[in-house]
């Protein structure tokens, strides 16, 4: 997808604060660190939009961008942060679950993890928690020009064993240094969103 315009629309924490309509949703989790600001912003080919944060678990909202004015990205703040306190960590839980159990336009969610490492296990829970609710899942393993090509292929099976991952839900290699896996994440995206 060519993406002409982005912006955000709202950071929200409860339901009545969602955009109105019936856009498509692509939410978008995973551990904080991961790279997902960094992948938003690749995707949507802006510098700064969702910002790269150097203060990992701070955002704890949920921001929806709007894209083309076709689509929502939904950018779900990061989990397995250590030092965010257990009611932190119960309001977070439960605004995900909130959204992820009632948003009827939601098509899919992105997890994304950190190829370099097995999937934590915040990582299988939440993959876990979106197969419960048979929500699509395509995940985007992150940093990958941060290993050896060679290895890609060897890590790849080590994140969906760890996860169990359904044939049905898709996996892109990313890196948001080199673009690689831009266009193929684009593709599955708007199979889930046209
Ligand atoms: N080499 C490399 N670094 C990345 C990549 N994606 C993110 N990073 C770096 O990882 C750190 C965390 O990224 P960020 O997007 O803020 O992660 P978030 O907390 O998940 O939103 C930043 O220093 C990024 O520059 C990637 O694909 N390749
Ligand atoms: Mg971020």
């Amino acid at each position: 997808m060519k993406v002409t315009s982005s912006e955000i629309v709202i950071s929200a924490v409860k339901p009545a604060q969602y955009p109105e309509g019936n856009l498509p949703e692509i939410a978008l989790a995973g551990r904080s660190n991961v790279g997902k600001s960094s992948f938003i912003n690749k995707m949507l080919a802006r510098k700064a939009l969702a910002r790269i944060s150097s203060k990992p678990g701070k955002t704890q909202t949920l921001n929806f961008y709007i894209i083309n004015e076709v689509l929502h990205f939904v950018d779900v703040p990061g989990y397995g942060y250590a030092k965010v306190s257990k009611s932190e960590r119960e309001a977070w839980g439960k605004m995900i679950e909130t959204y992820i159990t009632s948003r009827e336009q939601l098509r899919a969610v992105v997890l994304l993890i950190d190829v370099r490492h097995p999937p934590t296990s915040d990582d299988v829970l939440m993959y876990e928690f979106l197969k419960h609710y048979d929500i699509p899942a395509i995940i985007v393993a992150t940093k990958a020009d941060k290993i050896p090509k060679s290895k890609w292929q060897k890590h790849t099976k080590v994140i969906k064993e760890k996860l169990n991952m359904d044939k049905n839900d898709s996996f892109v290699l990313f890196s948001s240094e080199t673009g690689q896996g831009k266009s193929e994440a684009w593709k599955i995206i708007e199979d889930y969103t046209s």
